[in-house]
This record gives C-alpha cells, structure tokens and sequence, in this order.
C-alpha cells in the first residue's frame, strides 16, 4: 500500500493521528496538497458515505472518520492558502442552515484563498439572515454556499430569497455548491453559478468576477 493509500485507510479507519502523521511525510515527500486532497482524503469520505449507506458504519464511525480527515486538512491548509497575490475580491462562504457538514465548504474557502481572494467563513448551520448580515457588514463580491444534504437544499432557496429581501441580493454574485446540487438547481432558484468541486469553484468565481 502506497502513502496516498495509507492515508485514505486511516481516514476511513477514523485515525486521527496515523492519518495527520502519513499526511504529514506525504507532504515532506513534496506530494501536491491537490494531490492529497483528490487521491485519498475525498476518496476516503466517499467510502465513508457508502459504508453509511450500507449501514456498516453509523454516525460515530463518520464522526471518527471526519475528524481524521479535519486533522490532515489542517497540515494542508497553510500550503493551499498561501498566495502571493493582492487580495483581488471578496467572497462570504458558508453551509446553509440546518446542515453541519463543513468539510467541503472549507476546501473550498482554501482554495479560493489560495486563488488570491478574501475569505469570510461564516461557518456550517448558517441561518438566511446571518448571510445578509455578513454582506452588510463586509460587502463582498461573492456568497458562496454548501449544502450536503437534500433536506438542507431548499435553505439555499429560502437564503437568496431572504438576500433579496433585504435588498443586497443584487450587490453580489451568488454561487453554490455539495452534491445534491446540480447547474439546473442552481439556475432554478437564481444563483449566479454552480460548481461541482473546489477547484471549479475557483474557476467560476474568476469567470464571474472576470479576475
Ligand atoms: Co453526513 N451525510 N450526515 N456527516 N456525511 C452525507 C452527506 C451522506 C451523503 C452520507 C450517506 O448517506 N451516503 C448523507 C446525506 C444524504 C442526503 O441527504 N442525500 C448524510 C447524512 C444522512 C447525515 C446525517 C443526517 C446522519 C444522521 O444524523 N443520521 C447527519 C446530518 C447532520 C446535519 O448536518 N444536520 C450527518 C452528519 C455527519 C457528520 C457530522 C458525522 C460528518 C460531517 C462532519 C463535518 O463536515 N464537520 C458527516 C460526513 C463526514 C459525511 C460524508 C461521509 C462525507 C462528507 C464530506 O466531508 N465529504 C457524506 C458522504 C459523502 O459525501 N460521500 C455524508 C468530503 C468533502 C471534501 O466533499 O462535502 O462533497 P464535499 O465537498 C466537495 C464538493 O461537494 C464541492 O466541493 C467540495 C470539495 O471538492 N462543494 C462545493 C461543496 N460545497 C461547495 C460550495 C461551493 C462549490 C462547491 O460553492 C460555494
């Protein structure tokens, strides 16, 4: 079993330390973050979500496993953050309400920060109202939101709905993203761009904000 195998085990395994300790020689060994992040810590999280499926492992083992994968992400993050570039915009990021799944949306505030923009994470459970609040209070270019489940979805109906009754849905680009969203869901409810992954979230955000 090779390193970026390894990792993903202890990820699925939920072992915290042995997965910070293999991410940890992987990066010494000069292997991209990217390369971390898409050959063993997003794997590893699929599987994970199919051995809930299965009902082989239940919510403590996902719990194990999302902590192991926080705990190399961590080691990661100074390395996909760090970007030469003057802060070119501004994007608010955050998991609608209802929803507590913030693996995601962190890879990918990182990236878009590794992309030269400022970040304001907001954090998961984000209620409508806090999203105007943040735009408000930092006048940003883009809200950014992550949905993991297909109950919390509709929320990010209900957040540009709340955006533009507060009258700042027009000041900013919205866009969003998790895997119960699609290009449709998002065109339906009035975002301005859908993005499957982080680094296609990056994209789109340059392509909305011609950076
Ligand atoms: Co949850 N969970 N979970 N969970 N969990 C899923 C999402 C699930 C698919 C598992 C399954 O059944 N296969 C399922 C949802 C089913 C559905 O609704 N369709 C599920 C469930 C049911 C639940 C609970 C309801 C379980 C329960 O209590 N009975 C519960 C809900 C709690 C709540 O939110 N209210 C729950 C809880 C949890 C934990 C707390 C244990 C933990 C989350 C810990 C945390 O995030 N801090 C957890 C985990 C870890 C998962 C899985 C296994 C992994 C998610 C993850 O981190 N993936 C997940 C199964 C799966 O997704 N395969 C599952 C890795 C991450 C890098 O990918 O988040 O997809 P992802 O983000 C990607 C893209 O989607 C995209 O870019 C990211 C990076 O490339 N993206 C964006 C995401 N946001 C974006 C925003 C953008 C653009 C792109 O623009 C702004």
């Amino acid at each position: 079993m090779n390193d970026l195998e390894q990792l993903a085990k202890h990820v699925i395994d939920g072992q915290k330390d042995p997965a910070r300790a293999v991410a940890r020689k992987l990066l010494d060994d000069d292997v991209a973050p990217q390369t971390v992040l898409s050959r063993a810590l997003t794997p590893a999280m699929d599987r994970v979500g199919e051995l809930y499926e299965t009902q082989e492992y239940f919510l403590p083992e996902m719990m194990a496993s999302a902590q192991a994968m926080q705990a190399a992400m961590a080691l990661l993050r100074p390395l996909l953050t760090k970007s030469k570039t003057k802060r070119a915009a501004t994007a608010v990021l955050g998991t609608v309400k209802g929803d507590l799944h913030d693996i995601g949306k962190n890879v990918v505030g990182m990236m878009l920060e590794g992309a030269g923009l400022q970040v304001i994470d907001l954090g998961p459970d984000v209620a409508p109202e806090r999203f105007v609040e943040a735009v408000k209070e930092h006048d940003p270019d883009i809200v950014g939101m992550s949905a993991l489940l297909s109950t919390t979805q509709p929320m990010m109906r209900t957040t540009i709905e709340v955006l533009k009754e507060a009258g700042v849905r027009d000041r900013v680009k919205v866009i969003i993203g998790g895997p119960p969203t699609n290009p449709a869901f998002a065109q339906e409810i009035g975002a301005d761009g859908y993005a499957p992954d982080a680094s296609r979230a990056v994209r789109k955000v340059r392509s909305l904000l011609n950076l």
